[in-house]
């Protein structure tokens, strides 16, 4: 067996948990990130057909049966990952029935996956569903995408174009727009079927004054996602009290969209 901490798998999120906790998105134990990983993959640093501690998945995760996933722990800090990847996170399988997975790597400290996998399985079938080349989704606390939550509507299509108008290449990296919750209670199966309800049709869901919700293919786009939109909701945090003289029209957005032929959600654009 080859050494899990030379896994590529294993050195990026470790790396991406650093970068996001020098951000300051991830404050305590804030934030959390879920990978699907491939047997092939697994099967070179760990025994996948090791014993190992059975959870319930709580609700029916059959889609993703079988499958492998990386995932941070409940109560851990991002801060600490690249320090103790051993504790902080973990190797789980979900059983074929979705009822049930086995951890088969880490979580040393007995510990267990963050407290917010049922949201993380429920985003990762809808997103499997919408895009076959899915592979990770991520929450964290990003400062201001959470300011913003609390002083703009948060009606999506209102929320999604003043993120638009902020940085021309914003459309370009979310043309499908935003999803936003209203306030709730988080880590439970309610929270998950809320988000996942939204993510079928978009990557990016923000939990009003919690922070958000990415997903992608690789850990560097969920995250550049996730940047992308901390960025713009800066810039508007820093201009929202001021006069505006100009800015990035509808007509500015269709000609972006024409231009790099996106496919921008319908009836967002006048
Ligand atoms: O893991 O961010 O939403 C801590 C959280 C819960
Ligand atoms: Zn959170």
């Amino acid at each position: 067996m080859k050494d899990i901490r030379t896994a590529p798998f294993l050195v990026e999120i470790c790396r991406t948990c650093d970068n996001m906790y020098r951000l300051g998105w991830d404050e305590r134990n804030g934030g959390n990130i879920s990978m699907l990983l491939d047997e092939s993959e697994v099967a070179e640093y760990i025994d996948v057909n090791a014993e190992g501690r059975v959870l319930e998945t709580k609700f029916d995760a059959a889609y993703i049966g079988g499958r492998y996933l990386i995932v941070t722990g409940t109560g851990q800090y991002f801060k600490n990952v690249s320090v103790s990847p051993e504790t902080c996170l973990g190797i789980i399988k979900i059983a074929e029935d979705g009822k049930s997975y086995k951890i088969l790597w880490g979580f040393e400290d007995g510990g267990r996956p963050t407290s917010e996998l049922p949201t993380h399985l429920m985003n990762h079938i809808v997103r499997l569903k919408a895009d076959k080349n899915h592979k990770v989704v991520t929450h964290t606390h990003p400062t201001n995408v959470i300011a913003m939550s609390f002083v703009h509507t948060l009606d999506e299509k209102e929320f999604t174009k003043t993120l638009w108008r902020m940085i021309t290449e914003c459309v370009v990296v979310f043309p499908d727009g935003i999803g936003v919750l209203p306030w709730m209670v988080c880590g439970n199966e309610e929270i998950g079927v809320a988000t996942a309800a939204k993510m079928d049709t978009r990557r990016c869901v923000v939990w009003a004054q919690h922070g958000i919700f990415g997903s992608g293919t690789s850990l560097d786009e969920a995250f550049g996602l996730i940047e992308t939109v901390e960025k713009a909701a800066q810039i508007y945090m820093m201009i929202k009290d001021s006069e505006i003289l100009q800015t990035i029209t509808d007509d500015n957005m269709k000609d972006i969209a024409k231009a790099f032929g996106l496919n921008v959600r319908e009836g967002y654009l006048d």
